[in-house]
């Protein structure tokens, strides 16, 4: 089985590649090494990496032409909402006509496909206020890569409706796990409060510590990935990946706290500008295939913690 992962030097991708190289598929990953680092999949044997942008409609014609994939995660995207703000054509360019052009080919090309899997956001339900939230609620979109990944993911569902290309999207919450980046203000907070730990550094709350999100383990978030790969009836659906359950920052806070034995120092500082309080995904359609989430928060900062 030939599969194409982009974005998959990036965490979630890193991961997806390690899933699919230890089934024996033949894994072939784009990625611009623009957010991500070659070395998280360096490991794997049967790999091909193109060091290109997903954006390049040639290149991507070519690829697909060439090897007519049975399987195409695609990952790639501007990740950054902040990044989005600042550069909305950057977005536009990257997280919405890449995927458009994606489609085209595949549609043109593609004699063999069994999925196209779309990695969409909660970003694009916004500030709704309604929990948990479901797929089939209403979007509210409030940057532009929200907007952009709603787009996206709409494209992939017409492409199905109109043409028969067979494609899933999912909504990812707030994944966590090894080999995200910590780097960044952005990055994910779980990976910023470890690398704190870590290093005995001051950690800041933004707000007051009592917003909440469904943090979903990355182990989870590839079960998901492989039951809708692998069900056919998940072909023109959209997902919420996340574990139906919400934590507040000052919980996770607390199990770090207990895990490593440190008082860490903390400070509050004002809440972000258009941070939204609380978020935790309905993950009933998703259950119904089959997915149980494997890792509460305890048992997914546990593993965590003991591998970084
Ligand atoms: C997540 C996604 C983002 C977008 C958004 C949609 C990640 C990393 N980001 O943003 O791409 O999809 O969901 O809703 O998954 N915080 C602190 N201190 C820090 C860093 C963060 O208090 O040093 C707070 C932050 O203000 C927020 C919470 O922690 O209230 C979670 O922040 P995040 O950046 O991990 O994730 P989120 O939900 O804002």
């Amino acid at each position: 089985m030939k599969m194409l992962i982009t974005g998959g030097a990036g965490f979630i991708g890193s991961h997806v590649c390690e899933f699919y190289a230890q089934r024996n598929y033949e894994i072939f990953v784009v990625d611009n090494l623009s957010s991500s680092n070659l070395e998280n999949i360096m490991h794997i044997e049967n790999l091909t990496f193109y060091q290109k942008d997903v954006s390049d409609c040639d290149f991507m014609e070519q690829l697909i032409k060439e090897h007519d994939f049975d399987y195409v995660i695609h990952l790639a995207a501007l990740v950054s909402v902040a990044e989005s703000i600042a550069h909305p054509k950057i977005s536009l360019k990257n997280n919405l006509e890449a995927s458009l052009n994606l489609l085209i080919n595949l549609r043109k090309h593609s004699k063999k496909l069994k999925k196209a899997l779309f990695a969409s956001s909660a970003a694009v339900y916004g500030n709704l206020e309604k929990l948990p939230k479901a797929p089939e609620d209403q979007v509210l979109p409030q940057s532009p890569y929200a907007i952009d990944k709603y787009a996206a993911e709409r494209n992939f569902i017409i492409f199905n409706e109109l043409f028969g290309l067979p494609t899933t999207v999912l909504r990812f919450f707030n994944v966590y796990g090894e080999r995200q980046n910590d780097s960044s203000p952005y990055s994910g907070v779980i990976s910023i409060m470890l690398h704190k730990f870590k290093h005995d550094e001051k950690f800041i709350f933004f707000g007051d510590g009592t917003q909440t999100r469904d943090f979903v383990y990355i182990a989870d978030v590839i079960q998901a990935i492989n039951l809708v790969l692998m069900h056919e009836e998940a072909t023109g659906e959209v997902y919420n990946v996340g574990t139906g359950h919400q934590t507040s920052l000052k919980e996770i806070f607390d199990v770090f706290s207990e895990i490593s034995k440190i008082d860490l120092e903390f400070e509050h500082q004002d809440a972000r500008k258009g941070d939204i309080k609380y978020s935790y995904a309905e993950i009933d359609k998703l259950s119904h295939l089959g997915y149980t989430p494997q890792f509460d928060i305890h048992s997914g900062l546990n593993n965590l913690y003991k591998k970084m």
